[in-house]
């Protein structure tokens, strides 16, 4: 397909094959979007170099987002690769073990922040210093989770800076809106990707999905590429501030 053709999209948060990121880029890719890459550190920046290297033409960036610098430089690069940038896909999160297990009021102050800093006022951070590049309108699309608005055992300090990220969502949408940019969520099932290693008991809420969604099985993230796809093109042009569910419909099962 072509419904990104001539689209310019920077997508943040390939660790690794099985990164819903990476999964995105392949939906954007095939509709002919030309795509960045960013990384977060010397650590991963082979991997996802390899990866980005099978789709032509793509631009491969660091940015660790917990560095204004960075996003700076980042800003600075793809005015000069690109001109225009039509799209931002955050798909970034981190906590520390420790905080994603037991009880959620034994959480520290530097856990609670670090979770909020890198999951959530990431997104911030990023939309403020590329969304002046977006002069032709754009879309940006960050990944959530159900543990934002119920409590999910373990998830703990993730799930209250998704909520943070969601709301953001919303603001950065109401302020970006009158440029044309809109700004949405997808809240997806469980998957299994190196993040998910960091939640305890994580096999348990998959078997329990599988069990209880509408759709009776977990979630694939070519499902989520593919929404993201959509959220990136025209065909969602009048949504923005959303968060999206591509859960197999589990979040709405009492
Ligand atoms: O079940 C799941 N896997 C779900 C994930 C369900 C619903 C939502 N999500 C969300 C996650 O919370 C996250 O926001 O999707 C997003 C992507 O997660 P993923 O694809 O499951 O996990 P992963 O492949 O590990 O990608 C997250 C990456 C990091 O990987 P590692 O594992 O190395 O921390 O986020 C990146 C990094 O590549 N990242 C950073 N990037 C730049 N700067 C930073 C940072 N400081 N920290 C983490």
């Amino acid at each position: 397909g072509d419904l990104l053709t001539g689209k310019n999209i920077v997508v943040m948060g390939v660790a690794n094959e099985r990164s819903i990121a990476w999964a995105i880029a392949g939906s954007l890719a095939e509709q002919g979007a030309r795509l960045a890459f960013t990384y977060e550190n010397e650590r991963v920046e082979s991997r996802v170099r390899k990866l980005a290297e099978t789709i032509p033409g793509s631009v491969i960036l660091p940015c660790d987002v917990t560095v204004d610098g960075d996003i700076d430089i980042l800003a600075g690069e793809l005015k000069e690769r690109f001109g225009v940038l039509h799209g931002l896909v955050h798909s970034i999160a981190f906590a520390k073990g420790e905080d994603l297990e037991g009880r959620f009021s034994d959480t520290s102050r530097a856990g609670f922040a670090l979770a909020h800093d890198i999951s959530a006022y990431s997104l911030v951070a990023v939309a403020q210093r590329l969304h002046p590049l977006m002069t032709e309108g754009g879309s940006i699309v960050t990944m959530t989770y159900m543990g934002s608005e119920r409590v999910m055992r373990n998830y703990n300090v993730m799930g209250v800076a998704k909520a943070a990220l969601e709301a953001s969502v919303r603001y950065l949408a109401s302020d970006l809106g009158p440029g044309n940019i809109r700004v949405n969520a997808i809240s997806a099932g469980p998957i299994r990707t190196l993040a998910a290693k960091g939640i305890s008991d994580f096999n348990s809420i998959l078997r329990i999905v599988e069990e209880k969604a509408p759709l009776r099985r977990g979630t694939d993230t070519a499902e989520v590429g593919d929404t993201a796809m959509f959220l990136m093109s025209r065909l969602s042009r009048g949504i923005t501030g959303e968060v999206i569910y591509v859960d197999g419909g589990y979040h709405i099962i009492g």
